[in-house]
């Protein structure tokens, strides 16, 4: 022992050097004072975006929209994304119908064999990095979660990819800005205020060129779309539905519709429409669930999020007014397949 111990102070020495030349602090000079600099500005992130508790894609910071699938609702796989790119968001901020934005932090991802589920071999492996695992693959995850690179580099599969953050969420997005104003008024049917004569007149014009005689199914939603301190509305317009569930499709009515109608001080613009001439096939079956106005981009035009409904699938998606006035699918996801 008596001869181990100088040793060890000598060690304890030159590990204190050894600290003190890493670690030139009293000497530094002060930081310069640099009050004036702007504050450097975080970079860009690429958003992500669900409706309705579906994956549709992403937004890049150079502006370029990634669609998860076909955005002609081919719903041919679109561009690929990885696990590790949804679960290592900082954050998710989603809203309900009425523009209110909410903060999560954690979604559930139906992971295992349940339906929506992804990868089912996989269950056992997400299972560490799950909150409240039950065991089945119907797991809720914390934002972020930091995965393996085996789990985190697993392609988002295009035919279906839950994100299920609440049960009132209409549209989720990985960005703090806020996406929309809140205290959306929504009217027509289904609300307390009515849709107005001129927005039934202008879908049943459009019906009548289409060679259908039909009552409409009208919601509507009021929003300055385009911030110009003028507010317009959107009219979400399909075949009604009759007391047996079924949409009302008939010979004698023409066929089942779907408009979606941009109503700007009496000018009408088609965002979207589609027709579907009566046949003996009741498989034609669509209807609109709006997600609502939301400007993704923040360029101060809306884009209009919406979820169509088919008998057992349903595509989610994002449409983009462009110059000249057309409105394209820009994000497109699929459900139930
Ligand atoms: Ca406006
Ligand atoms: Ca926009």
């Amino acid at each position: 022992m008596k001869t181990k111990t100088p040793r060890l102070l000598v060690l304890l020495f030159l590990l204190l050097a050894a600290l003190c030349a890493c670690s030139p602090i009293a000497d530094e000079p002060p930081a310069p004072d640099t009050p004036d600099e702007p504050a450097e500005l975080p970079a860009a992130q690429e958003i992500y975006f669900t409706v309705h508790d579906i994956f549709v894609g992403s937004l890049t910071p150079e502006g370029k929209w990634r669609s998860v699938s076909d955005t002609s609702l081919s719903f041919e796989a679109g561009e690929a994304f990885s696990m590790g790119e949804l679960f290592g968001q900082s954050c998710y901020t989603w809203y309900t119908q009425d523009g209110a934005s909410h903060t999560a932090d954690s979604f559930v991802s139906p992971v295992g064999n349940v339906p929506g589920g992804f990868f089912p071999s996989l269950t056992e492996e997400f299972d560490p990095y799950a909150l409240e695992a039950d065991g089945h693959g119907h797991d809720r995850f914390a934002v972020p979660t930091e995965l393996p690179s085996e789990l985190a580099d697993v392609t988002v599969p295009s035919y279906s990819f839950y994100m299920i953050i609440d049960e009132d969420a209409v549209l989720a997005a990985s960005t703090e800005r806020d996406l929309c104003p809140a205290g959306l008024a929504w009217r027509g049917d289904g609300y307390d205020v009515p849709a107005s004569q001129d927005e039934t007149d202008a879908v049943q014009a459009i019906l009548q060129q289409n060679g259908i005689s039909s009552e409409a199914f009208l919601q509507v939603v009021d929003v300055d779309y385009d911030s110009d301190g003028q507010e317009e509305s959107f009219v979400f317009a399909s075949t009604p539905f009759g007391a047996d569930g079924y949409q009302a499709v008939s010979e004698a009515n023409g066929g089942t519709f779907l408009l979606v109608l941009l109503m700007d001080n009496g000018e009408t613009e088609t965002v979207y429409s589609k027709f579907a001439p009566y046949t003996d096939d009741v498989t034609a079956v669509f209807a609109p669930r709006p997600a609502g106005p939301f400007d993704l981009d923040g360029d101060g035009v809306y884009e209009v999020c919406m979820t169509e409904n088919y008998w057992e699938h349903a595509a989610h998606f994002v449409l983009r007014r462009q110059p000249g006035g057309t409105w394209e699918i820009v994000l497109a996801g699929v459900s139930g397949t």
